[in-house]
């Protein structure tokens, strides 16, 4: 198919997914408002409908608690066939939502969409910088306090089986759980999935907040599953790093978001794993490293950071198979083509790790992995997640981040503007 027709079909996929003020991820298998999916959706409808594209946002941030945190599932409206759902989670919150967050990737796409027309983009931005400024404060309040950022549930990382959580998943205690149904297994192929006893251990952390009616200073101080993670950080430093930038162009003071950044910066030190060669998450219970090399370490230059630690490792893992960047490394013995997060390629991951390169120098690895992400939905089309050995689609089919990530970067005829 030519990149001129996949682009409408991409349109159409948002437009499909677009549930009025807000955009599901895919029908079925993920029916409501995810965090870093709909901020992803934003940096897509911002190419064909800027206005689409704030309402999105706007409707991320209306469901902002109290505390500053922004959920990672918003139940608009109750929808059949998505286990775990507003009931389990059990927050109370307005609208119903989930009572972890997800990957801070808004303020990034917020200042991206706002260099698209100023004009149009002023007055959400004014309304939005308080909003961007009360999450990242909260990140840095109960997520951060060892200096890097922690996640409290694989959830809240987005890649929710990487192997960078076994060792702190295989502590859960699962013994209360007891029966559920899960519903992702009648939508994808349950070996493209977690595991059954992930879903233990992801409902065993989701009762400890439950049952300490979402208390962050608890969940900090006591919650069962604390890992400071790679990707978590270098997420924030660069939403940091944008938000700052806003602020200074709004004529407000940076001081505050300035010191996250340089806490951030400090604090990734400690996720250098000397052995490995590699950013690596570390279990804040522990203390031990996860040993476990996952594209999220490639998002060292999204950072900001400028060392090239990680260049190595990246020519050996985007030169190891076909279709890279893998999730995790394929000479990592827990390696898995099929399996979620644990070896198949994400386009939004992919185009992180490139805007990353190319800001930092590295323009010739930046397009080639443009152009793999390219070749991958041209040949399977706007999957989930595709597998970096044959390059076959995998996962939920439709979906929004990736006809996002190829309107707004993947496509030949992309503007290709960093983010
Ligand atoms: C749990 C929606 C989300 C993404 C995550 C991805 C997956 C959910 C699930 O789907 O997670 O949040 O049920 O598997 O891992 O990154 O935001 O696309």
């Amino acid at each position: 198919m030519k990149d001129r027709t996949l682009d409408l079909r991409a349109v159409e996929i948002l437009q499909k997914n677009d549930r009025g003020l807000y955009t599901v991820p895919t029908s079925g298998l993920y029916p409501y408002q995810w965090n870093w999916d709909s901020a992803f959706a934003a940096l897509g409808f911002a190419e064909f409908n800027l206005d689409r594209a704030w309402t999105e946002i706007d409707t991320l941030f209306n469901a902002q608690w109290d505390n500053g945190m922004v959920p990672h599932i918003i139940f608009h409206r109750r929808v059949d066939g998505y286990f775990p759902g507003p009931d389990v989670w059990g927050t109370n919150s307005v609208p119903a939502s989930s009572g972890i967050t997800q990957p801070p990737v808004a303020a990034s796409i917020v200042r991206h969409i706002y260099d698209h027309d100023p004009g149009i983009g002023r007055a959400h931005v004014e309304r939005l910088l308080p909003k961007l400024v009360a999450w990242h404060r909260w990140f840095h309040d109960y997520r951060c306090e060892a200096g890097p950022c922690a996640v409290t549930h694989p959830w809240e990382s987005g890649r929710d089986n990487a192997p960078d959580w076994d060792a702190a998943m295989a502590a859960i205690d699962t013994s209360g759980v007891g029966e559920y149904t899960r519903r992702d297994t009648a939508h994808v192929d349950a070996s493209m999935r977690p595991t059954k006893e992930d879903y233990d251990r992801y409902l065993a952390i989701l009762y400890f907040g439950r049952d300490h009616e979402w208390d962050e200073a608890a969940i900090r101080d006591r919650g069962p599953f604390r890992v400071a993670d790679p990707a978590m950080s270098f997420i924030l430093m660069r939403a940091n790093r944008d938000l700052a930038d806003m602020l200074e162009r709004f004529g407000q003071d940076r001081a505050e978001v300035d010191g996250w950044i340089a806490e951030l910066e400090a604090g990734v030190e400690d996720l250098w794993n000397a052995d490995l060669g590699a950013y690596d998450a570390r279990d804040l219970r522990t203390g031990d490293f996860a040993g476990s090399l996952s594209s999220g370490s490639f998002l060292s230059w999204y950072g900001g950071l400028r060392d090239d630690r990680m260049l190595d490792w990246y020519d050996k893992v985007a030169g190891a198979l076909p279709y890279g960047v893998p999730s995790y490394y394929p000479q990592g013995a827990k390696f898995n083509a099929k399996r979620y997060w644990r070896g198949p390629v994400w386009g939004i991951v992919n185009r992180l790790i490139a805007v990353g390169l190319a800001d930092a120098g590295h323009a010739d690895r930046a397009e080639q992995l443009r152009e793999r992400t390219a070749e991958l939905i041209r040949k399977g089309g706007f999957h989930e997640y595709f597998d970096p050995e044959d390059g076959s689609a995998a996962g939920g089919g439709t979906f929004t981040w990736t006809a996002a990530i190829w309107l707004a970067w993947a496509s030949s005829s992309s503007g290709r503007a960093a983010a």
